[in-house]
């Protein structure tokens, strides 16, 4: 480890963590290079040998160092969340929470707490697509000043199993296949869906990953869980439960599956490149930190458990209140260093945070230590920079790998004279970690409660919540899923999953299967399946149910207020109307929008007066599933190139496809003309027509302007998918 440069002027010291990191950053600007050992180098280009054309000789310990230390590289990816991407940050509390928890970081409003975030996809690994259909980490490192606390949770609110006990076969079952190691990042393969279709409890959390939720627009915007329930305590050590959420400033978004497919193709670093380019140009990420708070004589109040992780609290019972909010403002400087070496572990609570006896919650409590042994190479792994506390440390614990503290004294042991007692424990009243002294008198059994069987009441209650389009492509994604599953028997017993949450849920997919729903589980007679297996033995409090729908769970509801950050796509040939680029681009990005401009070729463009303008894409490598919207500026060349280059009618048709906002000055009509939507444009562009169909064709470019950003901040219009009038 270097510690050459403590005043490194690319790290601003503005917070606890990012001065506890300063002395670590390593920059070679103006320096010779040099070995491990700081022999400085002369010459790096060639290994020693006997003679210019003899053998390398084995002397060379300059060579040997370098490759030796470049063939110790790698070290294990994740087993699950591999492929992520991280960045720094700060969270402040907006008012103090301390009638209910004693956390530090919780109390004081004027409390800046370093964070370290690091979002990921689950199946794939660390070179796969950011695109893939899964689901979403949101891990949170809260550097507070009484130890580090990691909120390790997802962009969905549950999971698929209830005991951790099925983590690996879950894993198992939905990483590529043993055999061949085919599919990657992908879980549309038959031992995913066999075991899905085996695990009636996975019911409400495979409507989340079939839901748009598992193809986000950006981390940036979405929301994050702690999924299970963990408790709040007090100074007075009284708890509550507490479930943990992220709300995103920018609102929650998706694109479309097709759309997600093609990414994945034109740029797999999408969501990397998202968050990287967002916090480079001071667009800081935003999300509130959500508590849904129950007092503990409440535990029983629901009709679920409280302790089973397939089930959420709808915010109609439990109201969400935000508490605080959470910025993320710099890069890592170091990709492995930093977000691929940072380890997080649920067990990492202060005091003031607590554990319940959630069964999948106990048993992450063990792996998520013994993971980072294996993947970090030992014990000190809590040494590396960006894991290690900005509290002090101090304890006996001593040695191991790598070790970086040099301990001073005699005495690693408690209780000890020598070291004069040290270090000390500390009290309740002095901060130290007390666990909640939750009662506990019970048979020792391997058994699920009996309060965890409902399996589909919140499964129907999330589709019967979703809007139309949203129903849809619930839909087409299990249509799509299962029609990759080349066991039918698999797609068969998922049709009866699928009936026991909804009927016509199950009808739409078994018509797009080609299938029936069965009205025996299929192909279950092997004797190894648990009779559990079988979702008609599963109890459903809810038909009648209380809640029917709850609004929170559909994105349709989310914040559509802004279009900061969206990316434009200007299409534009030589002669194009700078006037309508200028006006249009400075009313975009005034509201925050990122303009881009497209055209046949990269370099400059010239508009009608000869004017230059700097062209960031050509069409081979700017693509439509790269923006959020797209604007054809009037011109009588450009107009005239773009109607006769198929790229830029085939941007167009893309971007109508996939439900973005299309503008065009009234003088580029003839581009949309060669479009196959051209005969569904809205006869005018009255706001109401705006906001149904989002296209926007105006002379006026100040009302195309007004009008557009109108329709950017609904995001998407997937009404157009309805009469699904949309070619492929
Ligand atoms: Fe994890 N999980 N998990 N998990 N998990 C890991 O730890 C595990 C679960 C989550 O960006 C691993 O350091 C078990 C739920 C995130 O570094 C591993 C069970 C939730 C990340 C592990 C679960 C998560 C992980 C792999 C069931 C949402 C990435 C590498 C009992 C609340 C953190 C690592 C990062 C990573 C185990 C279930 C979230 C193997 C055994 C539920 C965001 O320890």
């Amino acid at each position: 480890m270097s510690k050459n440069t403590t005043d490194n002027p690319a790290l601003p010291n503005e917070n606890d963590k990012a001065k506890d990191l300063a002395p670590d950053i390593e920059v070679s600007t103006g320096e010779f290079m040099t070995t491990n050992q700081g022999v400085r180098i002369n010459d790096d280009q060639n290994s020693l040998k006997a003679g210019d054309r003899g053998p390398t000789l084995l002397e060379d310990f300059i060579m040997r160092e370098k490759i030796t230390h470049f063939d110790h590289e790698r070290i294990p990816e994740r087993i699950v969340h591999a492929r992520g991407s991280a960045a720094h940050g700060v969270f402040k509390v907006y008012k103090s929470l301390a009638p209910y928890t004693r956390a530090g970081f919780l109390q004081d409003p004027t409390r800046e707490t370093p964070v370290f975030v690091r979002f990921s996809t689950v199946a794939g690994s660390r070179g796969s697509t950011d695109l893939a259909r899964d689901v979403r980490g949101f891990a949170v490192k809260f550097y507070t000043q009484e130890g580090n606390f990691d909120l390790v949770g997802n962009n969905m609110p549950v999971f698929f199993i209830q005991d951790a006990m099925k983590f690996p076969d879950l894993i198992h079952a939905v990483k590529p296949e043993p055999d061949n190691e085919i599919p990657q990042a992908a879980s549309a393969h038959d031992t995913f869906w066999d075991f899905i279709s085996l695990m009636p409890e996975s019911a409400h959390m495979i409507m989340w990953a079939m839901s748009d939720r598992a193809i986000p627009r950006s981390y940036r915007m979405m929301e994050g869980f702690g999924v299970h329930t963990f408790r709040l305590v007090n100074d007075k050590n009284e708890s509550h439960f507490v479930k943990f959420h992220w709300k995103p400033l920018l609102g929650v978004h998706s694109v479309a599956w097709d759309e997600a497919q093609n990414i994945s193709g034109k740029d797999p670093d999408f969501h990397r490149r998202d968050l990287w380019d967002a916090i480079a140009s001071g667009n800081f990420p935003e999300w509130e930190l959500g508590l849904q708070i129950v007092p503990e004589a409440d535990e029983h109040k629901f009709d679920f458990d409280l302790l089973d992780p397939t089930k959420i609290i709808p915010e109609e019972l439990v109201p969400v209140q935000r508490v605080g909010k959470l910025t993320l403002n710099r890069n890592p400087d170091n990709f492995f260093a930093e977000t691929e070496q940072v380890a997080f572990h649920i067990g990492h609570v202060v005091p003031g945070i607590d554990f319940t006896n959630d069964p999948l919650l106990q048993g992450r409590l063990f792996s998520y230590t013994d993971t980072q042994l294996i993947r970090l190479g030992g014990p000190n792994f809590h040494e590396l920079p960006i894991n290690r506390t900005i509290a002090p440390l101090h304890n006996n614990q001593r040695d191991g790998y790598g070790r970086q503290m040099i301990n001073r004294g005699k005495s690693s042991y408690s209780p000890n004279t020598l070291g004069g007692g040290c270090p000390f424990q500390a009290k309740f009243a002095e901060g130290g970690f007390t666990s909640h002294a939750e009662r506990i008198d019970a048979h020792k059994v391997r058994e699920r409660s009996p309060s965890f069987r409902d399996h589909f009441s919140q499964a129907r209650l999330f589709f019967s919540s979703q809007s139309e389009p949203e129903k849809n492509h619930i839909i087409d994604a299990l249509r799509f899923e299962l029609g990759k599953v080349k066991t039918v028997a698999i797609r068969e017993r998922m049709l009866v999953i699928l009936a026991n949450i909804d009927n016509g849920l199950a009808n739409e997919v078994a018509y797009g299967l080609g299938l029936s729903i069965p009205k025996e589980l299929p192909g279950t007679v092997n004797q190894s399946i648990p009779a559990d297996a079988d979702p008609q033995s599963y109890e459903s409090v809810n038909p009648e149910g209380k809640l029917a729908r709850s609004e929170a769970l559909s994105m349709a509801n989310t914040v559509k207020n802004s279009i900061r950050t969206r990316k434009v796509a200007f299409l534009a040939a030589d002669g194009f109307d700078d006037a309508a680029v200028s006006l249009v681009r400075t009313a975009l990005e005034k509201e925050g929008a990122i303009v881009e401009i497209i055209a046949p070729k990269q370099g400059f463009i010239l508009s009608e007066d000869q004017k230059q303008l700097e062209v960031h894409h050509s069409f081979l490598t700017g693509a439509s599933v790269l923006y959020d919207a797209v604007y054809v500026p009037g011109g009588v060349n450009s107009v005239a190139t773009l109607a006769a280059e198929a790229n830029a009618v085939h941007f167009l048709n893309e971007a109508f496809k996939h439900c973005k906002p299309i503008a065009a000055d009234e003088a580029a009509r003839q581009v949309l003309e060669a479009t196959y939507f051209h005969k569904k444009l809205p006869p005018d562009a009255e706001e109401d027509t705006v906001l149904r169909e989002g296209i926007v064709v105006l002379q006026d470019l100040k009302a195309l302007s007004d009008k557009f950003i109108l329709a950017m901040k609904q995001h998407r219009f997937w009404e157009r998918e309805k009469p699904r009038r949309v070619p492929a």
